[in-house]
């Protein structure tokens, strides 16, 4: 084999193993560069004789083609290659599901969502909401609702007490969410429709009971308001709440400091298979504690019972969303857990509207 067949040989096989166009390039230079080892063989034939340059001149000018168009195709193939691969790298999988961002995996609390639900109805019934502070005065959370100083009624609420002050008053975590009704009786001029949603506090903490709860409260104050008017408004809210067409409900005499007469309000129930429905059934179950507002209280508000007449009623926020949403324990309410949040939380962007539904 002859010098040229040789080098074709050699250049051409080195050409076919490069693995990328970097290196291929190198291979061009070696060759094809002005010290390349076929330009070399090129410049010799200038210093041939005209026989050599005959018999030389094709066989070198067929090497440098056969070179070229190596280097040619093997840069496409490379280049085909690189291509390739970026494309499967690159790859996106447009049938895989969208991921869920923040917004979506966020779930808003039963607690918030019961809150939401209920004033979403008293809303729409024409209620104003009212909020008030969780640290009250004893005036405001026992004396004005017409829990006589010394009153046995006041050990009832198992009340957190804070340290007396320097003018000896002693401040209290609100014990009912009463207060801030007092607060807007003393403020605004009849008439008055609110409700107040909020936290309240009662040193009691067993399966049923934490220390710190949620309760909804309402208040109407008009020279005409009667009990006729406060049964119309909880049914309305307990057909809403409980999205029933009918729920027959059970008055049942009870007591009150700050009402009278008073009530605590069973609703019509089935608890068939461990299941509780609303609106069927021969069953009844309590639901919330209501009454006309108590003489002494309106006077305490600067109010003339002689003129004015008022209703109230009072319920546990935690328990009936238990109740609606079949959340057997009391206890994970409050302990921030992220799996029990994304089963039994709701959906943010899901307002409850009466129109749109409160559960959609
Ligand atoms: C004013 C006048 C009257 C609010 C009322 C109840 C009856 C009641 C309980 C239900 C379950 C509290 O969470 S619970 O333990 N509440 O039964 N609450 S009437 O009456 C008022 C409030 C404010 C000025």
């Amino acid at each position: 084999m002859n010098e040229i067949d040789t080098l074709s040989d050699k250049l051409l096989g080195e050409i076919a193993a490069a693995q990328d166009e970097p290196a291929l390039e190198q291979l061009r230079i070696a060759a094809l560069g002005k010290s390349g080892s076929v330009s070399g063989l090129l410049k010799t034939l200038g210093a041939m004789t005209p026989d050599e340059r005959k018999e030389k001149g094709p066989l070198i000018n067929g090497l440098r083609d056969r070179v070229q168009a190596a280097l040619g195709e093997r840069k496409e193939a490379l280049g085909e290659a690189a291509l390739n691969a970026r494309l499967a790298s690159e790859r996106v999988d447009i049938s895989l599901p969208v991921r869920e961002g923040p917004e979506a995996r966020g779930r808003i609390h039963p607690i918030s969502q019961v809150i939401d639900e209920i004033t979403a109805i008293f809303g729409d019934m024409g209620f104003a909401i009212a909020e008030g502070p969780d640290v009250e005065t004893d005036d405001l959370n026992f004396t004005k609702l017409n829990f006589p100083v010394g009153h046995p009624a006041r050990e009832m609420h198992d009340t957190f007490f804070f340290a007396p002050d320097a003018n000896g008053e002693r401040k209290l975590l609100r014990t009912h969410t009463s207060p801030v009704q007092i607060r807007t009786m003393i403020s605004q001029e009849p008439p008055i429709r609110v409700v107040c949603p909020g936290r309240t506090y009662r040193m009691d903490s067993d399966q049923t009971h934490t220390p710190m709860f949620h309760q909804v409260e309402g208040l109407v104050i008009e020279k005409q308001a009667h009990f006729g008017h406060m049964k119309w408004v909880l049914e309305e809210f307990c057909k809403a709440f409980f999205e029933v067409e009918g729920v027959k409900m059970r008055f049942r005499p009870s007591f009150f400091p700050f009402t009278e007469p008073s009530a605590e309000v069973d609703i019509q129930c089935s608890r068939k298979g461990g299941e509780i429905r609303f609106g069927e059934g021969e069953d009844w179950l309590e639901i919330l504690g209501c009454g006309m507002v108590h003489p002494n209280v309106l006077r305490n508000c600067g109010l003339d019972p002689d003129v004015y007449q008022g209703f109230a009623w009072g319920m546990g926020i935690d328990r009936i969303a238990m109740l609606k949403y079949g959340m057997p324990d009391l206890r994970p309410f409050f302990e921030a857990d992220i799996r029990w949040l994304s089963h039994y939380g709701f959906r943010p962007l899901d307002l409850p509207t009466l129109a749109g539904g409160l559960t959609s």
